[in-house]
């Protein structure tokens, strides 16, 4: 059978006179039934990477290109008069994940299945994953993003396991979602939830009823937890993914032979941040279950667990009263009071305590002292982590301290996402990139080549067309295509700073109006969500939409100057808007970005990183060279001194510096009180001089001239720069997904063994 008959088996009438959707549906039993031909059997330890978030994003084309079918899908439809990109919008993305930790966890899963290693995730089936982003008033407006349609990828099983929640027994019923390799194994995705979740009690954007946990409890990734009802909701959360987790686990490694006591022959435990923690005391109390005593459940269990740790910031370290966990999973308390008094014999610093003396469970502070390793996730984290944030723990246990540097999957972050720079790469280098990332640097024998810098600049270009298209058509937007195409996407939060490159188009705004003019038209492109109960964040969000307007209307500005907001930014604007941008701003306040995985994608893809040293940008920066980047600002020891002195005034920076002070002061000025609204504006501008706890000010003198001097380069040496880009994609290799996941398994899983 050739591939149009095989497909229109499926449809059961010709391609021609099938709809959008019902090629969807024939692909997707398409890709079920090859993916279902790669599953295999596993022999040896097998990984469990648990996770609250799997920001998987669509998976038709990525399926299609992992099975080697892309090619042929895409000719059988076009020779029927289809085409492959409209049937992809048909897919609704599962937006299972708020940001870079999940999407990581998404790259993780597809390197593990394309170097055949058994892995599979472990997570929560959310109903409406993160909240869908639209504008209205200038004001972020948050809205559910339903995914779960009749034919989901994830596919209901018979699976069930008992949880108990506060007393009451409830039922985990399992999903699974085959996880495609390129050219590789199936491996799975499972997925846990309610069958009595009740989509219905939304209401008024994403309000409902937090106590009604039957209803509630898998139907919002991350529900509002400014209040009470909506942080107990998290525990209830994250105790029905481990508890189910665990059994699952455990089940699994059973019907292969284990006998328990060697749990760690059968199975490594990847626990992603603090959210899944609970998977320690869980599996201690199962095994205790099963017949195993304390202290060789806990020897058990830490030789199976490894912890990754994300972030520095004090918020994403959870710590939970103890009266939460009373209430909502009495059945822990007793193993996590038994773990708390055996760390208490191995240190006796206080610091280091499972259970504060403000009755505050430290999630992380368990994972450290039971698993056998404990991985920052970039090599300038693990170093704070290793010498201020976890030094306690460093000088207690300095054999499980280790690094992992991040990575992304190639095969959706170029292959997919890239087809124009992917063809050139393959006539320049070959395809062996595809599956092994460090060929990319053969590309470095062409820096010189002028024919080859320039196709790449045409691919640049055709790239921005694309996006400029897309913009039209999606939010009705037009740009400039001959302008520098600026891009900051990412979560919105303060120590990102998207405050700062807000704070950069003021100030060109007034130099504009001064009569200077820049040395080339700038489009400033923002994508980014901001938490439902973060006030400052939706304030920033608000100012520059409000500022985009302000520059709109005044003729003389906005032929240099556009701001465009990416409405509802997902992984899906995230592969329309890497492949067309020349700066990646990774601009967050040094030591504060554990790693950052968008900076790499777009370094991939040809853009120049406009970036301090923090996160991978370091590494970004030994990799491609200091004049391969733009680098400015504070440095991470800098900044943490500074922290430690307690000495930083924001508003002596506000008084002393003219050009600061401009800035600042237009945000609640009369042309934007004009457009937007004064109490938001107000509080922003009160905020950066009184407070500004990420330090924007001493970085933006710098940061002015930093970008300044990349805007020239792109206008005076256009060869010069795209040299640049060149050694960019050449050097990208480091930051495969594949390299990373090699790491941990060499260092920390022991895969299949
Ligand atoms: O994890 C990414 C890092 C990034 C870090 C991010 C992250 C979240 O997305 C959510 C919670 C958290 O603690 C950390 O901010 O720097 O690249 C993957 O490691």
């Amino acid at each position: 059978m050739n591939f149009t008959e095989i497909l229109q088996n499926l449809t059961k009438k010709p391609l021609a006179d099938c709809t959008d959707q019902e090629l969807y549906l024939a692909l997707l039993e398409l890709v079920r039934q090859k993916s279902a031909d790669r599953v295999q059997s596993v022999t040896g330890r097998k990984l469990y990477y648990i996770s609250a978030e799997f920001l998987i994003g669509k998976l038709l084309s990525n399926n299609l290109i992992n099975l080697g079918l892309y090619e042929k899908a895409r000719e059988a439809l076009a020779a029927a008069g289809k085409n492959l990109s409209d049937i992809e919008e048909v897919e609704p993305e599962p937006s299972l994940g708020n940001g870079g930790l999940g999407r990581l966890a998404a790259c993780f899963l597809d390197s593990l299945a394309t170097l055949n290693l058994p892995g599979d995730g472990v997570g929560l089936r959310y109903h409406f994953g993160l909240f869908h982003q639209s504008f209205e008033n200038d004001i972020q407006n948050e809205k559910p993003d339903p995914w779960l349609t009749a034919h989901s990828w994830a596919e209901k099983t018979d699976i069930t396991y008992p949880v108990e929640l506060a007393g009451k027994e409830y039922t985990a019923r399992l999903y699974k979602l085959a996880v495609t390799g390129y050219e590789g194994r199936t491996n799975t995705l499972n997925l846990f939830d309610l069958d009595t979740i009740d989509e219905s009690i939304v209401h008024d954007g994403i309000a409902f009823d937090k106590t009604a946990i039957d209803k509630n409890l898998t139907l919002f990734l991350y529900p509002d937890d400014s209040d009470e009802a909506g942080r107990r909701l998290r525990v209830y959360q994250q105790y029905l993914m481990v508890s189910a987790g665990a059994q699952l686990i455990l089940a699994e490694c059973a019907a292969r032979g284990c006998n328990y006591h060697d749990l760690a022959d059968y199975a490594a435990i990847q626990i992603n941040d603090t959210h899944p923690s609970m998977v320690i005391p869980e599996l201690i109390r199962l095994l205790g279950k099963k017949g195993i005593a304390f202290e060789e459940a806990v020897e058990i269990v830490s030789r199976t667990c490894a912890y990754t740790n994300h972030t520095i910031l004090a918020e994403a370290l959870e710590k939970w009263p103890r009266a939460y966990l009373d209430a909502v999973v009495p059945q822990l308390m007793p193993v996590i009071e038994k773990l708390d008094a055996l760390a208490r014999t191995r240190t006796a610093d206080e610091s280091l305590a499972i259970i504060d003396q403000d009755s505050l469970v430290h999630m992380a502070n368990m994972d450290i002292h039971f698993t056998h390793s404990t991985n920052g996730v970039a090599a300038l984290h693990t170093e704070i982590l290793k010498n201020s944030e976890l030094h306690g723990f460093y000088e207690l246990y300095p054999e499980k301290f280790n690094n992992k540097t991040n990575g992304i999957t190639f095969r959706r972050w170029l292959l997919e996402c890239d087809p124009r720079l992917t063809a050139r790469l393959e006539q320049y280098i070959g395809s062996g990139f595809r599956k092994n990332a460090s060929e990319l640097e053969k590309l470095l024998t062409f820096a010189d080549d002028e024919t080859v810098l320039n196709e790449l600049t045409a691919v640049k270009k055709a790239n921005k067309e694309d996006l400029a298209d897309w913009l039209l058509k999606t939010q009705n937007v037009k740009v400039n295509t001959n302008a520098v195409f600026d891009i900051q996407s990412k979560r919105l939060h303060e120590y990102k700073r998207q405050q700062l490159n807000l704070l950069y188009l003021i100030h060109q705004y007034h130099e504009i109006k001064a009569g200077h003019q820049p040395a080339v038209p700038l489009v400033s492109i923002f994508g980014a969500k901001a938490a439902p109960a973060y006030t400052i964040a939706k304030d920033i969000i608000h100012a520059l939409l409000t500022l985009s307007k302000v520059i709109a209307a005044d003729p003389e500005v906005s032929k240099w100057l556009q701001i465009v907001f990416i409405e509802n930014y997902n992984v899906t604007a995230a592969e329309k808007l890497i492949p067309a941008c020349d700066l990646s701003e990774q601009i967050s306040l040094a030591s504060k970005e554990a790693s950052g995985t968008g900076n790499m994608k777009f370094m991939l893809n040809g853009a120049l990183t406009l970036g301090t040293m923090d996160g991978a940008n370091v590494e970004i920066c030994q990799q491609v060279g200091e004049e391969n980047i733009y680098i400015f600002g504070q440095s991470s020891d800098q900044v943490i001194h500074r922290y430690a002195a307690n000495d930083y005034v924001a508003a002596q920076w506000y008084e002393n510096d003219a050009n600061i002070r401009r800035a600042i002061d237009f945000l609640n000025g009369p042309e934007m009180l004009a457009a937007g609204h004064s109490e938001s504006l107000n509080r922003l501008h009160h905020e950066l001089i009184h407070k500004d706890w990420f330090q924007t000010l001493p970085d933006f003198n710098a940061y002015v001239v930093r970008k300044g001097q990349a805007l020239s380069d792109y206008t005076c040496d256009p060869i010069g720069w795209r040299r640049k880009c060149l050694v960019n994609i050449a050097k990208a290799g480091l930051f495969s997904s594949d390299r990373t996941i090699a790491e941990y398994d060499h260092d920390i899983w022991h895969l299949g063994k």
